[in-house]
């Protein structure tokens, strides 16, 4: 069997809804995910929650329930949204689940036994809200270097990781593959961070039980971000069943927020090599969004859920704004005028207008049954079968970059062309001539074929759209079996099939 593709999310901490950011990081895999899925790869799609550590504990104490409870009740919020938001997710993994715990325990127990974990005293500072522990030299003004929150100061007896044995190799690795770590901003403070010298990491907590105790001292919990990595193995069964475990790993990327960037490019590999397990090919670590100019966050207020931008602009219309607006990788600004600019440009004129217009012919001109083409091939359907012949491999190769917004604009460049040739053709002329039917038999089969491939090349960010355009087109089956590249080729459409324009995809939204 092929080693599937596999990309993951973070898993979120449940303290918090999920809101725009969580749901981009989640968007963008999704994307990813359909996108090999439709070259027909066979993909796994990790996502879920981060359930243990202080700051839930503390939540949970807040609202009077017990730490389980607390997460048992946020983990809704977070499966409901995903849902909605139409993610393909082949697992949700949940860190409290006996699963995880045993891989962890498994885990931390092997690197215990070869000597790469050992007890040590831990004196120095917390930041509760990361989850981070912090040198006092590393302080800026004395709050977290990370986040500007307060620390809270911690003396422990604790158990440490051997990072420091393991920069040269980081390096090193770095080095053969400067893939590993992506974008080349991010590589950089990565591999600058790791020549200023690493001190080993404490990862375990004793004044904290929330957690998975540590299976050679059960009165010390594990620290929750060494326990958080080791999704991305017990969700595959690492440990337990090494078939399904050596058809999954290594993780192609890991889709991330700058923000947690060594976790994923220092100490997960560390811990990795620890444990003689291959490297993920890649950590891609995105920008920050900002609402309408300024940080989101809770004090603010201006924190915003996706549910309230899908009632507003629907699913699809979510996904491709962030990914079409964003360039990947760097922060970027969310602001309602801006989507909806791109709504009724778009999506409302570009991509709806052109398939309703198409398919509207078919109606007015055959009946809704897609004829024959019926004359030979002029230049401008020449024009047209380029652009589409072209169109996907260079999705592809965006796509293989993560570089998701010029993938769509490279599709939107092949709706341009599609719509040139509704102009151009101008089947209304031709409709007016009996003589002129079989030119005008041809002009709506290319039209529809366009539409046809359209539906394939807005799946991955878009596939309840890609749906609905296969309904239209008469389709009894679902898009979602179809690959690439076959499915891509022209002239796949079966002539005489009854097509409907029905109702628009994207309404116009009026400022
Ligand atoms: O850090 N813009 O969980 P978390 C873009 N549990 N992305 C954002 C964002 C924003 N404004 N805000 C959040 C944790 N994100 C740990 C992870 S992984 C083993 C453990 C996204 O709930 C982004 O992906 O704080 C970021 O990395 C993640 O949410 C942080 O989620």
């Amino acid at each position: 069997m092929d080693k599937a593709y596999y990309v993951t999310t973070p898993i979120y901490y449940v303290n918090d809804l999920p809101h725009i950011g969580t749901a981009y990081t989640t968007v963008v895999a999704d994307t990813l995910a359909r996108h090999h899925r439709l070259k027909g790869e066979r993909v796994f799609f990790l996502t879920g929650v981060d359930e243990h550590g202080q700051h839930v504990a503390r939540a949970a104490e807040r609202n009077g329930v017990s730490p389980q409870e607390w997460a048992d009740r946020m983990v809704v919020h977070f499966t409901d949204v995903w849902k909605k938001l139409n993610i393909s997710n082949d697992f949700f993994i949940r860190t409290t689940s006996p699963r995880h715990a045993e891989v962890a325990r498994k885990f931390i127990q092997n690197l215990y036994d070869k000597g790469d974990i050992y007890p040590d005293t831990y004196e120095g500072w917390y930041c509760v809200p990361d989850e981070s522990f912090w040198l006092p030299s590393q302080l800026v003004e004395g709050k977290c270097p990370q986040c500007g929150r307060e620390v809270e100061i911690l003396q422990e007896e604790n158990y440490f990781f051997r990072l420091s044995a393991y920069a040269d190799r980081l390096l090193e690795h770095i080095d053969a593959h400067p893939e590993f770590v992506e974008p080349e901003m991010r590589r950089n403070e990565v591999t600058s961070f790791i020549r200023q010298g690493l001190t080993d990491q404490s990862i375990s907590r004793k004044t904290l039980t929330w957690g998975i105790p540590l299976p050679f001292d059960e009165n010390q919990v594990m620290y929750v971000w060494f326990d958080a990595l080791l999704n991305y193995i017990s969700a595959i069964d690492y440990g337990i069943d090494d078939a399904r475990f050596e058809s999954i790993w290594p993780a192609d990327v890991h889709l991330i927020g700058k923000e947690i960037l060594r976790f994923h490019a220092i100490i997960w590999p560390a811990m990795l090599m620890a444990a003689g397990l291959p490297l993920p090919r890649q950590v891609f670590a995105h920008g920050w969004l900002t609402v309408e100019g300024e940080k989101m966050s809770k004090s603010k207020g201006n924190v915003i859920s996706p549910y309230e931008l899908i009632d507003e602009y629907g699913v699809d219309a979510y996904r491709y704004y962030f990914l079409r607006e964003f360039s990947f990788g760097y922060d970027g600004n969310f602001s309602r005028d801006n989507m909806t600019g791109r709504y009724n440009a778009d999506l409302a004129n570009a991509l709806g207008n052109m398939v309703s217009r198409v398919l509207a012919m078919v109606e007015r001109y055959r009946g809704g049954e897609v004829p024959e083409p019926g004359s030979a091939g002029e230049e401008t359907d020449a024009v047209l079968k380029q652009a589409a012949a072209k169109v996907f491999g260079e999705v592809d190769a965006y796509m293989e970059k993560l570089a998701f917004n010029e993938a769509l604009q490279a599709i939107w460049s092949y709706l341009g062309a599609v719509n040139r040739y509704v102009d151009e053709t101008a089947a209304w002329d031709l409709a007016k001539d009996p003589a002129l039917a079989a030119r005008l038999d041809t002009v709506l089969y290319n039209q529809v074929e366009a539409v046809r491939l359209t539906a394939l090349l807005v799946l991955p960010s878009m596939p309840g759209t890609a749906e609905g355009i296969w309904r239209r087109l008469g389709f009894s089956d679902s898009v979602h079996v179809h690959h690439l590249p076959a499915a891509g080729a022209w002239g796949l459409y079966p002539a005489g099939q009854k097509a409907s324009k029905g109702d628009p995809l994207f309404p116009r939204i009026e400022k």
